[in-house]
């Protein structure tokens, strides 16, 4: 069989070509048009923005060739921005043209009633047909979309209705989940990040792609009204702090507080190697595991996502020479849920002189198999330049250089995360100073030390080495304006402490951006979960030291958020 993959040269392609060798199936890369000839069946990975792709084809000389491809009869499976450019055409790149199959247009997600981008896991729905694993897909399932542009369902739209396989809910809107019709197949959701449920589904196409399995649409094409509740799950996150420790070797550890190294204990172990004692680690970087190891046990133990952060030195490694590209290409192969990379996404400077823009820094991890970067440090300096530019000292717009808004560009907001690492500043009663209309005050009934204190939120940079003048609130906003697709909130104050989340400073975020929030910092047990996503409107919840640790189990997290009638993928 010729099975071809098409990478139009931007995102994450390598973990859909995971996906399929750990399926056992053999493929060759779309290099020329000349391959469109050769290939029997197609899969296009579209990853990114949809100007960026049809550019991209067009530049490469690939788009007609793919256009008679499809004409031809032969299968074409388009995965995200790949089933999106069989449409008509893009609001998020009016001026580009689709391949205009499909007669309807892509238009972004309102954002009056939910976080946008759609980012998570959730749940489809064929319109009618009996057969409820039609194309491998299983109603029980949940799939990973992400994205921030959707084909609306519309019934009374018959000739695009007809396309329409499966559809999905967000909010109040109903949208096209995939599309079937003849050689053609696409989904919005990520099949290869979508665990177990996506590779049954790749498999179930790649073992018979030339079937037709076309179910004769319903005619009139069936209504699809909103339901009161979308079927979006909460995501719980596992995070890998990954760092050298002090003989090379690249290891998990865990900070309590960013301090990643062991504390001395309390009776120091004795110096003589023959009292058969261990030797005190005092000092030492904690070490918690091989991040590979660690998380392929957690994609297994149900993780919906995992972030690999690059806290070492060696983010000023060379990059063809990064330690950290080579971790996340081996995790790629482990995992199939998404991944998130941060450390070190900035613009630098190879000890050769080469210079490597933010953008060719991320473009490497996403090659790698990153589905999203982290930036933290230079999202800060990024928004207090965005700040200065402004007349008020408010918002302005970005100048369109930062690393948040070069990556965006390219690879969609939904591919930018920034990483918020704040820090308490108490405050006297009465303070009347810089950010106090964001200041919060301990609550008559929350912890001793907290009641009768009052404290706003300051941004640091470096892992929380320097302080800088500027509040989670302003930088919140400023990135989401810039274009970030997503906040992880994590908090130096909570970190490795297992008090649980900070809720006030959770909620405070919340309020002041559209795009998800990843609640960050203090888990010590599955119930802070409950609490957070009961508490606050995140989309997401991270941890680290307690599934490290093995004190809390991911099942054991899902079990507690469905007892308490939070939604989760199990
Ligand atoms: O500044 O763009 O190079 O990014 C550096 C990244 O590395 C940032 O995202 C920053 O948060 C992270 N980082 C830097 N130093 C440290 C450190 O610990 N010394 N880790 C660090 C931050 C916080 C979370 C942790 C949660 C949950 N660690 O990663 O996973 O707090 O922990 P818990 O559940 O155990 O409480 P740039």
């Amino acid at each position: 069989m010729g099975l071809y993959l098409l990478d139009y040269g931007a995102g994450n392609v390598r973990s859909l070509a995971n996906t399929i060798k750990k399926l056992g199936y053999e493929f060759e890369w779309i290099s020329s048009p000349a391959d469109f000839l050769k290939a029997t069946s197609l899969i296009f990975p579209g990853v990114g923005a949809f100007g960026t792709a049809i550019e991209g084809l067009e530049s490469r000389g690939l788009l007609e060739p793919l256009r008679e491809y499809i004409a031809s009869g032969k299968p074409y499976f388009g995965i995200c921005i790949g089933m999106q450019v069989l449409f008509q055409s893009s609001s998020e790149s009016p001026s580009t043209k689709g391949l205009g199959l499909i007669p309807c247009s892509i238009d972004e997600f309102d954002n009056a009633d939910k976080s946008v981008p759609h980012m998570g896991w959730n749940s489809v729905e064929f319109l009618d047909l009996a057969d409820k694993t039609h194309e491998g897909i299983d109603e029980s399932s949940h799939y990973y979309f992400v994205h921030s542009y959707r084909a609306r369902y519309d019934w009374t739209d018959a000739d695009a209705a007809q396309w329409v396989h499966t559809t999905t809910q967000y909010g109040q809107e109903v949208f096209v989940a995939s599309v079937r019709k003849g050689n053609v197949f696409g989904t919005q959701f990520h099949p290869e990040k979508s665990g177990d449920a996506g590779l049954r589904l790749l498999n179930a196409w790649l073992s018979s792609p030339e079937n037709s399995r076309t179910a004769a649409p319903p005619s009139p094409p069936l209504a699809r009204p909103p339901r009161a509740q979308d079927g979006l799950t909460k995501r719980i996150v596992a995070c890998m702090d990954v760092r050298s420790n002090d003989d090379g070797d690249l290891v998990v550890t865990k900070g309590d507080q960013y301090d990643v190294r062991e504390k001395p204990a309390a009776t120091p172990a004795p110096a003589d190697p023959s009292s058969g004692q261990q030797a005190s680690t005092a000092g030492a970087v904690r070490n918690l595991g091989k991040p590979v190891a660690l998380a392929a046990r957690y994609y297994a133990a149900g993780a919906d996502e995992l972030c690999l952060m690059n806290i070492t030195s060696f983010r000023h490694s060379p990059l063809q020479d990064q330690p950290m590209l080579a971790v996340v290409r081996a995790a790629a192969e482990e995992v199939f849920v998404p991944l998130t990379i941060g450390g070190g996404i900035k613009d630098s400077v190879d000890p050769d002189g080469t210079p490597r823009p933010a953008l060719e820094v991320a473009g490497a991890y996403f090659r790698a198999g990153a589905d999203k970067v982290s930036i933290a440090t230079e999202a800060v300096f990024a928004v207090e330049q965005m700040r200065a530019r402004a007349s008020d000292g408010g918002l302005c717009h970005g100048d369109g250089t930062s690393a948040i808004e070069t990556i965006a560009k390219a690879y969609g907001r939904q591919a930018v995360v920034v990483s918020v690492d704040p820090r308490r500043v108490y405050v006297e009663p009465g303070y009347d100073g810089p950010y106090k209309d964001e200041l919060v005050y301990g609550k008559p009934d929350g912890a001793e030390a907290e009641r009768s204190k009052a404290w706003w939120y300051q941004c640091t940079v470096k892992g929380g080495r320097e302080n800088r003048p500027l509040s989670v609130v302003q930088l919140a906003r400023g990135v989401e304006k810039l274009g970030a697709g997503e906040i992880l909130l994590n908090s130096i104050d909570r970190d490795g402490t297992g008090l649980g989340f900070d809720i006030d400073l959770v909620n405070l975020v919340r309020r002041n951006v559209r795009i998800p929030v990843v609640a960050s910092s203090g888990a010590g047990k599955a119930q802070h979960f409950v609490e957070v996503f009961q508490q606050t409107g995140v989309e997401a919840a991270l941890a680290a030291g307690i599934f490290h640790r093995e004190e809390v189990g991911i099942p054991e997290v899902k079990d507690a958020l469905v007892g308490a009638n939070i939604k989760a993928r199990r």
